[in-house]
């Protein structure tokens, strides 16, 4: 990767020098003309959308070429993806790893091929860190931990909580984490997770899971979604069931999209942790200075806050997403 700097970089110097302004060609390495290689997780969710929209119009604004691949939610097509990106010989690879095992083979090629993979929005489990220069994205367990810290406040005064938990994507980083950071907070014997299940982090995943909630469980206290389209979902079947979501059952979410602020303000939703698909201008630094050869910081954690009722309200004039 550097030797390719290297080359391009004369290759440009005798451009200047020479005054004549050709076009280099995408994947020369050269700068501000590089080829960015990015693997989408899908388009499960409100957050999904918003993400790709930052990714693919930071890249645009910085004029960066991108090519962009949709996995539709499947590890194998991610693979095949950032194979076919080592092959074009792409100068960076950035992708958002859709579950957090079996990625080490693959990433070995991309290391092989001196082509440095950058992980955005959620990680891998590789034991070697060497095969990526960099993970953006949020502290999934302190996402968690916020739902937990307010599960404490609100039910402070109650002697039995029963809990149901819509877990996102099986073997996904925010699932696990956010399930873990949860657990953490919500330690009170008082508190029973009386149910927890996979609702792919989709609104009709949440939905269908939490109708069969209801169906084995005539007490349930709170739901928590592990985002904002499963507790979308859950609503529309705590409805369905004649109950009154936000105050019969209390839910608590992750993510802070518009749909589910705008539940929020209107009390179905009771608390949002925010969790930011804003990664595309961070996105487009670090790729470009992992092409140039440069040292960026292993972890960039994102910055986010926590939404209730009255937050939502005012916050929601100027959402974005
Ligand atoms: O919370 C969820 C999406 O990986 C942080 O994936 C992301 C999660 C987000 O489907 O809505």
């Amino acid at each position: 990767m550097k030797k390719f700097i290297g080359i391009a970089a004369v290759g440009a110097i005798l451009v200047a020098l020479s005054g004549c302004a050709t076009d280099a060609g995408p994947g020369d390495g050269a700068s501000g003309d590089i080829v960015v290689g990015f693997s989408q997780v899908g388009a499960e969710s409100g957050w999904r959308t918003a993400n790709t929209i930052s990714i693919q119009s930071a890249f645009e604004d910085a004029g960066i070429e991108l090519k962009f691949s949709d996995a539709q939610g499947k590890q194998e097509n991610q693979i095949k993806a950032l194979r076919s990106y080592i092959q074009q010989g792409v100068d960076v690879i950035a992708f958002s790893p859709v579950v957090e095992t079996g990625w080490d083979t693959v990433l070995k090629e991309a290391k092989d091929a001196g082509i440095p993979v950058v992980l955005t929005d959620r990680s891998v489990d590789s034991k070697d860190d060497t095969l990526y220069e960099s993970f953006l994205g949020s502290d999934f367990i302190l996402e968690g931990e916020k739902a937990g810290d307010w599960v404490n406040t609100e039910f402070a005064d109650a002697d039995k909580v029963n809990i149901v938990e819509l877990q996102g994507t099986t073997g996904a980083a925010p699932a696990n984490d956010r399930a873990e950071g949860f657990r953490n907070k919500v330690t009170d014997p008082k508190f029973e997770i009386i149910a927890s299940q996979t609702g792919d982090f989709t609104r009709a995943g949440g939905k269908q899971v939490m109708e069969a909630f209801l169906k084995a469980n005539p007490d349930i206290d709170l739901v928590y979604a592990h985002n904002d389209d499963m507790g979308l979902g859950a609503i529309e079947a705590i409805e369905a069931a004649g109950l009154v979501p936000g105050e019969d059952i209390k839910i608590v979410t992750v993510d802070a999209v518009k749909d589910g602020m705008t539940a929020l303000a209107d009390g179905k939703i009771n608390f949002i942790v925010e969790c930011s698909p804003l990664l595309g201008p961070q996105l487009v630094e670090i790729a470009t200075a992992v092409a140039a050869g440069e040292t960026v910081e292993k972890r960039i954690v994102t910055e986010e806050t926590t939404f209730d009722q009255e937050q939502a309200k005012a916050a929601l004039p100027d959402r974005q997403y």
